[in-house]
């Protein structure tokens, strides 16, 4: 999977060569390139930012360096080959792809396209053939996702992706020759795990960080006429800029591309994995040693008893998410629950089969 991410502040990103994912980019897994959006710009003080129209406090990123950052590392249907590199000629490379590195998951012309990729220093490196050959216009720009087909074939997607406007057909998305556009901001759409997996299946993302009050909003709007944007929150909150937020993304992301987890660290039993934890939080875990400051780990988990094992972690999971968070049993569809566990949420004072249920 190729990861842009374009961001006045570079050094964000370090921790992206640690841990998990450091081997997952180091192995090849995760072609992650980080570009500083002031190399797009064009005045001494390489400026990203101006005063809002209609006044108010702060400032508002301007369009133009985020209109030639996209210009750059997305192809245009009508000037297929990446129009340039940005033009500083700052050398300090923020680009951390090796040279060579891998291009976006998917078909031949996806990786004619894009190999080398584009460095923040200059030129697109390692141009391949314009990618025209065999998409004409009007696959261009169908405006949207064919009829059923979720771009990424995972069902209706909630971050809004496939929604009409989409200036990509889901044949471009799948061979990875536009990317999908993510902006994080906190009014956006909330991201789920759900968006994790959804996200995780696409050969190529770009994160645009905005900061200040944000990004004017006719880059996202001129953006959607060639590749499906999504503008997404983490929660309730406000953050100083999306650089975080876009580690959070990358790590949730990051995380369930095969080979990245080893096989002992299963995801389907993580807190609202689709599948049975969907919207369920997992319970308590215990290790080594069996007694610690006299608190025994539950008899359970030491008998050997695999099924009765899963029935005590799926009641105890039931029973944290009334605790912690009963909005989402709410949500849950009432045949997704057993006997068992309608009688585990009722004395955990959850009203089952009442209008707190969904239909
Ligand atoms: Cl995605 N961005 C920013 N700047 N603030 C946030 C957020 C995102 N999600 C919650 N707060």
């Amino acid at each position: 999977m190729r990861l842009d991410i374009v961001t006045i502040f570079p050094e964000y990103f370090a921790p992206l060569d640690i841990s998990l994912l450091g081997k997952a980019r180091r192995t090849g897994l995760l072609d992650v390139r980080v570009h500083d959006l002031r190399d797009w710009t064009h005045d001494r003080h390489r400026t990203v930012d101006d005063t809002p129209y209609g006044g108010g406090p702060g400032m508002v990123m301007k369009p133009d360096p985020w209109g030639e950052a996209l210009d750059a590392l997305v192809p245009r249907s009508d000037n297929p080959t990446p129009s340039s590199g940005p033009p500083s000629d700052d050398s300090a490379s923020t680009d951390k792809t090796p040279p060579g590195g891998a291009p976006p998951g998917g078909g031949a012309s996806a990786s004619e396209t894009f190999t080398g990729g584009v460095s923040p220093g200059g030129a697109v490196s390692g141009r391949g053939a314009p990618p025209s050959s065999g998409a004409s216009a009007s696959e261009m720009f169908t405006g949207g996702v064919s009829p059923g087909g979720a771009v990424s074939g995972r069902g209706a997607p909630p971050g809004g992706g496939g929604s009409p406007g989409d200036g990509a057909s889901a044949g471009e998305m799948a061979s990875g020759r536009v990317p999908r556009l993510i902006i994080p901001t906190p009014s956006g759409r909330p991201f789920t795990q759900a968006d994790a997996v959804r996200y995780a299946a696409e050969p190529w993302l770009v994160f645009a960080c905005g900061r200040y009050e944000g990004i004017d909003s006719r880059v996202a709007e001129e953006a959607r006429t060639r590749m499906p944007v999504d503008e997404v929150s983490l929660g309730d909150f406000v953050l100083a800029g999306g650089e975080v937020a876009v580690l959070v993304m990358v790590e949730a992301i990051g995380r369930l591309l095969p080979g990245v987890l080893g096989n002992a660290d299963s995801v389907t039993d993580d807190s609202f994995a689709p599948g049975a934890m969907e919207s369920l939080l997992e319970g308590p875990v215990y290790t080594k040693p069996p007694v610690w400051r006299e608190r025994p780990v539950p008899d359970i988990l030491l008998s050997g008893h695999h099924g009765a094992i899963a029935r005590w972690r799926r009641d105890e999971a039931l029973r944290r998410t009334v605790r912690h968070r009963p909005e989402l049993l709410s949500r849950l569809a009432p045949e997704v629950l057993d006997e068992h566990d309608r009688a585990v949420l009722r004395e955990a004072g959850f009203p089952v089969d009442g209008e707190d249920m969904a239909d």
